[in-house]
């Protein structure tokens, strides 16, 4: 049941949690002949690997490897856990994975950077030790969502992504147990609203009971609100007002505490308490507006990505984006371009920081063979789901952005090879993952972000026209001047046909850290910057533009490729170790008007 990964698992009186973070047992399968072989046994002639992290880091014959690998770990079960429902959470098993608990398989996932759960009570050995196996594969492939081994695809690299980040396969987030009443909290939807003064929240309340009741209460900011509810068929709805509400804000992102009790004080069934906002967003024809007032947003695109980490996930290196991003200035960062682990935005919402979701959605076309094309629809439906059950909650996500340069066809600029039906039939498919997104959540704002060349008339679909552009790099290279002028005339444009405001989410140039020239030259940090600096007064020239993020926060690990010197795509602000570059020093010195 995706529902089974709404609630982040947490520790309470009424549920428990087991991290299986650390080092376990890893057999690589290349011929795929581990489960003949009773694999789920056991593994025999094992080498050690970390759980969270990516296989292609950590072993030196394993960098390109996407095929089959074996992981496995072993831990008891507090028998304090009897009684209740226990489930193994994988936060990422890129890109498919297969489990087996004790011996016997319990269940199969298909899709990365998103959580999987399975109900595993009836296979767990109370008062021993519980044998946990997980294959895992990472096949590229054209039907898989990103896409890969796409024939013609705009990407000529190894390994075959079609897409310009490295393919980082495994257990690339942490692996949990949880144990959770049979009567319990399966899903809370928190809805924030703003009338007047009044603070609203609607939540909505999921339970495995189909007749219960309980009670709600928002804590926070002086303020103890209780309201009682009684389930039908599963499901309540609470209606909070919030008199003399505190915002969710830049400045002040207050979080009220949400707690839901199943039950009442004398047998609490189940409770769960999470932290959110209440913030509004809305957008006119020419600015993202946050609690009715207009918000620029400045930031960049990112990845998951550092040295011996590959794309596993850090909250060291979380915290540390987190502050670098302020550092310079920024107020926002898009998720390029998958969903991110999700201590991310438990930090954002605290902090103060807005984000733009954005699903696995990269690399795809609408056109071709209709098989492929059904099983990415099929993928981007799931992922669809899964990231807004997962995330729907955090007050920094202000937008979710649908997917990253869509296109219709497979080969970049090569659109005018296919027939108009075939055009309008690629736009009928895309269009019905944005009415999914909408029909899930009608509290955000919605985008996807255009590819240069690509096609134009998709932007109908959005709330913000959200762009990557390479002008003066891609396209007239070495020109900033020329670039900043096609920039300039191209927007104007774009807003002039739609009447809806302008964010570029992706421009840069890349820049190796240490080289200079006196005059720009393209790969030079003065190169960059200048480059940045022209885009950024072209905006600013604009009142439609309501938003500018730079390509990319840090340098990162793209499959080797000639345009991708060491194996890096080098349009980092700051090197992969996270180290400024000269435009990290102009951005702040631009967006925090920090002059020493
Ligand atoms: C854009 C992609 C991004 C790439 C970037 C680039 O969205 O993933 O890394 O180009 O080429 O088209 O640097």
């Amino acid at each position: 049941d995706p529902k089974d990964i709404a609630l982040r698992p947490i520790q309470n009186s009424q549920r428990n949690i087991l991290d299986l973070s650390g080092v376990w047992k890893f057999k690589k399968d290349s011929t795929n002949i581990g489960e003949q072989e009773y694999w789920f046994k056991g593994l025999t002639d094992y080498r050690s690997i970390a759980v969270p992290g990516s296989w292609n880091e950590q072993f030196s014959d394993m960098r390109d490897y996407m095929d089959w690998v074996w992981y496995e770990t072993e831990t008891y079960v507090p028998s304090s856990w009897k009684g209740q429902h226990i489930f193994i959470r994988v936060n990422d098993a890129t890109y498919a994975a297969k489990i087996w608990i004790n011996g016997k398989p319990v269940g199969y996932h298909e899709g990365c950077h998103l959580p999987f759960a399975f109900d595993i009570s009836s296979f767990i050995n109370w008062d021993e030790s519980n044998r946990i196996v997980i294959q895992v594969e990472n096949q590229l492939s054209p039907d898989r969502v990103p896409t890969g081994n796409v024939s013609g695809g705009s990407f000529e690299s190894f390994p075959k992504a079609n897409y310009d980040f490295f393919p980082y396969a495994g257990l690339n987030r942490s692996v949990l147990l949880y144990s959770v009443p049979t009567d319990r909290i399966k899903d809370i939807t928190v809805i924030p609203g703003l009338e007047e003064k009044m603070g609203l929240m609607d939540i909505v309340v999921e339970t495995t009971d189909k007749a219960a009741k309980g009670k709600v209460i928002i804590l926070g900011d002086d303020k103890n609100i209780e309201a009682p509810f009684k389930v039908k068929n599963g499901k309540a709805v609470v209606s909070i007002k919030i008199p003399n509400v505190r915002m969710w804000d830049l400045n002040d992102p207050f979080l009220y505490s949400v707690k839901v009790i199943l039950g009442d004080d004398r047998d609490i069934k189940d409770q769960y308490e999470l932290k959110t906002g209440v913030r509004t967003v809305s957008v006119d024809d020419k600015q993202i507006l946050l609690n009715g007032k207009p918000i620029f947003l400045k930031g960049f695109g990112k990845h998951e990505d550092f040295p011996v980490l590959g794309r596993s996930s850090s909250n060291s290196l979380v915290v540390k984006d987190l502050e670098l991003m302020k550092w310079v200035g920024a107020n926002c960062y898009r998720t390029t371009h998958y969903p991110y682990d999700e201590e991310n935005y438990y930090l954002a919402d605290q902090e103060g920081f807005l984000i733009i979701g954005e699903t696995p959605g990269v690399g795809l076309y609408f056109t071709g063979d209709k098989e492929q094309l059904d099983k990415r629809q099929a993928a981007m439906k799931r992922y669809i789901e899964e990231m807004i059950l997962r995330d729907k909650n955090h007050p920094s996500i202000v937008m979710w952005c649908v997917a990253n340069e869509p296109n219709e066809i497979a080969q970049l600029g090569q659109a005018t090879i296919i027939a108009k039906e075939e055009k309008e039939q690629a736009y009928l498919e895309f269009e019905k993952l944005f009415t999914q997104v909408r029909e899930m959540d009608k509290t955000r704002l919605v985008s996807y972000v255009g590819v240069m060349m690509g096609p134009t008339n998709w932007f109908a679909l959005t709330d913000v026209i959200c762009i990557n552009r390479y002008w003066g790099w891609y396209s007239t290279p070495g020109n900033i001047e020329q670039g900043a002028k096609t920039i300039s005339l191209e927007i104007d444009r774009l807003h002039r046909k739609f009447n809806k405001p302008v964010m570029v989410t992706e421009f840069g140039a890349d820049a190796y850290a240490g080289f200079h020239s006196d005059q720009p030259e393209m790969f030079t940090e003065e190169y960059q910057k200048e480059l940045i600096k022209a885009y950024l007064d072209v905006a600013d020239s604009k009142d439609f533009v309501t938003g500018m993020l730079v390509w990319n926060f840090a340098d990162f690990k793209t499959s080797q490729n000639l345009i991708r010197f060491g194996g890096y795509n080098l349009k980092g602000v700051f090197t992969r170790d996270r180290r400024p570059k000269m435009a990290a020093h102009y951005l702040r010195e631009r967006w925090t008007e920090h002059k020493d």
